[in-house]
């Protein structure tokens, strides 16, 4: 299969790719950061292309996706994993600019790839988008406030993506994975300050980036009938809690 991964340049996007290449398909790896889909090139050979995109720019991935099919070939399956999380503040002291970045990355730059990929899916009635949604979807927390709505639009949006696909030989899936380490996403999160990232996993065993690239590895090997709705994962030091009660005094 040709498989179009956006944020293949770090954690679980190139973890997916490094699996997938692995297993037969070209994996078709974006990402903003030219030098690191060059290093991935070299590390997986021809069956790797890189196509620099950043997936806010809604001609760009037009363009970029239009250029994929042409190049590669029909694309087969896209993993709609580029997104990012930026800060912890509560909603009354957070950065517009960051509310800003995680709408037009989470939400606007997954409706973009999406909406490129469909019509060609729909022509040849075969197809699959595997959406990163989050446990921050379903599960609010202090500071979570738009990153987790960001997500909970990806559940709802891969739902009724389905609804439209429905009798169609296309599927359409949303992976919503809770505590994750080893990737870049709490550096992120806090703009480079490693030591506040690194307190995020202390003391747990986290979900792995290749735990995702795993749970991939199960969707693609499922028949043609059979459409997962969505994964909701968590480690197992991780749980939903209770409701929270603020007592007086
Ligand atoms: P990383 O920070 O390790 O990787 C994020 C990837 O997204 C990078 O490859 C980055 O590439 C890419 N990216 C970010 N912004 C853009 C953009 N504007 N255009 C194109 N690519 C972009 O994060 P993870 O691997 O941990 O997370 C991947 C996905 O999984 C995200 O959607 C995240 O919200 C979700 N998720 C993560 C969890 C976790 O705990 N780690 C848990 C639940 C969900 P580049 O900088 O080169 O553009
Ligand atoms: C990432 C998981 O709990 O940091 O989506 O929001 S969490």
């Amino acid at each position: 299969m040709n498989i179009v991964i956006t944020g293949a340049t770090a954690g679980f996007g190139l973890a997916m790719a490094r699996t997938l290449v692995n297993e037969g398909h070209t994996v078709i790896g974006t990402g903003r950061r030219a030098d690191r889909l060059a290093d991935i090139r070299t590390e997986l050979g021809e069956r790797f292309v890189g196509r620099v995109l950043d997936v806010t720019r809604r001609d760009d991935v037009a363009t970029v996706f239009a250029a994929i099919a042409k190049e590669v070939g029909p694309i087969d399956a896209l993993i709609n994993n580029a997104g990012l999380a930026l800060g912890l503040e509560g909603a009354d002291q957070a950065s517009l600019d960051d509310w800003d970045t995680m709408i037009d990355t989470n939400i606007k730059g997954l409706v973009y790839c999406t909406r490129a990929v469909l019509p060609g899916m729909v022509e040849r009635n075969t197809g699959w988008v595997i959406n990163l949604g989050s446990t921050a979807g379903t599960y609010p927390y202090p500071g979570g406030n738009v990153y987790g709505a960001t997500k909970a639009f990806v559940h709802q949006f891969t739902l009724n993506v389905r609804a439209d696909l429905v009798g169609k030989n296309i599927r359409i899936t949303s992976i919503e994975p809770g505590l994750c380490g080893g990737t870049e996403f709490s550096a992120t999160r806090f703009k480079g300050d490693e030591g506040r990232a690194q307190k995020v996993y202390e003391g747990t065993t986290p979900l792995t980036a290749d735990d995702l690239a795993n749970t991939v590895r199960w969707l693609f090997s499922l028949p043609p009938h059979v459409n997962i709705n969505a994964i909701e994962m968590m480690p197992t030091c991780q749980a939903p809690g209770p409701l929270t009660v603020k007592r007086q005094g």
